[in-house]
């Protein structure tokens, strides 16, 4: 009974309300707040320093002293105030934009968190956009797109655009800045236009007016995300033009009002045969030619927001172009919003990976960064498919918003490491007890690569399900989808092994590299084991460094990340006095359906691919539970995953 008794009164060590990591309230810090005009810090930096008459907080704009209180606190929070400080800051990227995948009928693409927080054509819901404002300020998020990429004209409308000039004039105070996504074929079918040719004048006239009418809503529109010529959406190509000559001619439109276009580079189309060369193939040859406002807007890896992908090899080859890097924080391919995986060392890996395009240290953050081609970068940018939705805890999952802090962390400061940020996450939003901290931020670190052990470990990838991007199904053949979205078309299995070819003998990927990738990645002895299945088809029988055969490896790591799963149940039985009721409720229900999905992914695939190699699961090895007829017949009840 007594102990029963202290564990309650400790498990309500943090009150229920607070499910997200900011108190609320403007920051109350221990400082004096300075802003002073001709101080030299760039794009809203700001210092902190001891001085004799007292902590200062110091910037140059209201917006950098609002960043300098916020990191104040976090440090105050997070108990490292106490010594002297002495502290300068200035973003990473002068650009951080969440991507809100948000339609105007408040659903939310590949969201799990509820409907659209923008409450489309309802009440506008003030209140909570100015917390999810404050949010994002406190991390250094300073803009928003607020619709979706696949982008209806209608968002150009005037009801809607007053609309959302309503939401910017809401997010200004905490310097989020408005962006959207528009259709490229916006001026035929709004406008009224016979086509939407970049290269029309009328066309261009449209747009100039249209943008002329933005601004006179929204002084300080930040521009346009454009999806074109992707996934069947329209774009410059339909008139026999570049992406260059598309967006070029939407730059022109948003230089007067210094706009910039975020040009998107996930283009891909059914017939190629390797769909990771193609980003490359239609973008690398347009180096130099983009208006100096617009970004090329690029997936980390390139296919798509996979659970590990190598980086996207364009990054290395526009050298004359100002590219942005995009990662997706929903977790489409993560496990939704039911999946405990926090993403910040899958993006860092992505922004840690050198090029080698001007020799060794070349990162993607160097070069994203504008630090190696800085006559190229005007401005510089990052950007995030936001996983925020009206759910009560934001994103669907309390660790979720791990990401979306942790996004807008790493925006500001790309050389904090995963493992910071995770750590003054978790201190702020559950407790610093190191008893709670250490474990749980061991969970943490390891979730990703768990996720890639039970989904798709050693370089397998989009082995998902072809309609719902959750569960497995390697097995996946519908007759007349395009073959580069089912999964045969990715893994290749058959009785000699598995694996995509991307070598020089294959579909010659590995020269989209510079060296010394190109050859690493080409040959079978040197390919990091972790893209082993990307870029080669191996045999089943291939010895891998661990001395197994590349079938049992496959299992041991199927293997592997079931039981990290159970492993992280374990963590959090342990972490219950640290934690609210209610949080520790939430998250220990969705680590039972994480380590359940983790075991159909496990059986699925294993027995899947067994069919192929022909071996048995090894003996040291958990056996499938569930027949592989069983699992085929598993339909997603899209409902309980949303
Ligand atoms: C894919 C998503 C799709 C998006 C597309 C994109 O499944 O919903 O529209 O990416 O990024 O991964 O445009």
């Amino acid at each position: 009974m007594a102990i029963a008794a202290a564990v309650a009164i400790v498990g309500c060590s943090k009150p229920a309300e607070n499910r997200i990591w900011l108190p609320d309230g403007t920051p109350d810090v221990n400082a004096e707040i300075v802003v002073d005009t001709t101080l030299d810090l760039k794009h809203d930096g700001f210092m902190i320093k001891d001085t004799p008459d007292g902590r200062k907080v110091m910037a140059k704009t209201d917006i950098g002293a609002m960043y300098g209180t916020y990191a104040l606190q976090r440090l105050e929070r997070t108990g490292k105030a106490d010594g002297e400080l002495d502290i300068r800051e200035e973003p990473s990227y002068e650009r951080r934009i969440l991507n809100h995948w948000d339609n105007l009928d408040n659903t939310v693409e590949r969201g799990y968190a509820g409907w659209s927080i923008w409450h489309w054509g309802e009440p506008v819901p003030v209140e909570l956009i100015k917390e999810y404002a404050r949010l994002n300020a406190s991390v250094g998020i300073n803009g928003s797109v607020l619709n979706n990429v696949n982008a209806t004209p209608e968002i150009l409308r005037r009801d809607y655009l007053e609309r959302v000039a309503e939401i910017a004039d809401i997010m200004r105070p905490y310097g989020v800045r408005v962006y959207l996504s528009v259709n490229f074929s916006s001026p035929a079918q709004l406008g009224g236009l016979p086509d939407s040719d970049p290269l029309r004048p009328e066309v261009q006239e449209w747009w100039a007016d249209k943008v002329a009418e933005i601004y006179g809503l929204i002084p300080d529109f930040g521009g346009f995300l454009v999806k074109a010529n992707s996934e069947g959406l329209p774009g410059p190509q339909d008139f026999g033009r570049t992406h260059a000559d598309g967006a070029n001619m939407l730059a022109d439109a948003l230089k007067p009002f210094d706009g910039i276009v975020m040009w998107r580079a996930f283009v891909y189309s059914p017939k190629s045969s390797d769909r990771a060369c193609q980003a490359y193939d239609e973008f690398a040859p347009l180096d130099g030619h983009f208006r100096d406002n617009v970004l090329i807007q690029i997936k980390n890896g390139p296919v798509d927001f996979q659970p590990r992908e190598p980086f996207s090899p364009l990054f290395g080859h526009m050298p004359n172009t100002q590219m942005m890097a995009e990662f997706q924080i929903t977790q489409e391919y993560l496990g939704f919003s039911n999946h405990l995986v926090y993403l910040i060392p899958l993006f860092k890996e992505c922004l840690d990976s050198d090029t080698y395009c001007k020799g060794e240290g070349s990162t993607i953050a160097d070069i994203t960064t504008g630090k190696l081609y800085p006559d190229v970068y005007n401005t510089t940018a990052i950007a995030g498919v936001a996983n925020i939705g009206r759910d009560e805890n934001w994103c669907g999952h309390h660790f979720a918003q791990s990401s979306w802090y942790g996004f807008g962390r790493m925006a500001w400061d790309v050389t904090l490491t995963a493992e910071e940020i995770a750590q003054e996450w978790l201190e702020q939003t559950f407790t610093s007890d190191p008893d709670f901290v250490e474990p749980v931020l061991d969970m943490m670190m390891t979730s990703r690569e768990a996720a890639v052990d039970y989904m798709m470990p050693l370089g397998f990838h989009h082995i998902f399900a072809w309609t719902h991007h959750y569960g497995p199904e390697p097995w996946c053949d519908i007759p007349g989808a395009r073959a580069d979205w089912l999964p045969k078309y990715y893994h290749k299995a058959d009785a000699e092994g598995v694996g995509f070819d991307r070598t020089r003998a294959g579909s010659g990927n590995v020269d989209q590299y510079h060296e010394p990738l190109a050859s690493l990645y080409n040959s079978i002895e040197t390919c990091p084991e972790e893209l082993l299945l990307w870029f080669h088809h191996v045999p089943w029988t291939h010895r891998m460094s661990s001395g197994r055969t590349l079938w049992d490896e496959i299992c041991h790591r199927y293997d592997r990340g079931v039981k990290k799963v159970r492993e992280y149940q374990a963590v959090w039985e342990q972490a219950k006095p640290y934690v609210d009721v209610e949080r520790w409720e939430a998250v220990r229900a969705k680590l039972e359906i994480q380590e359940s999905d983790a075991g159909w992914w496990r059986d699925a695939c294993v027995q899947y691919f067994g069919e192929f190699s022909g071996m048995p699961v090894p003996a040291d090895v958990e056996q499938p539970e569930r027949p592989l007829e069983e699992l085929k017949k598993i339909k997603l009840d899209m409902k309980h995953h949303n």
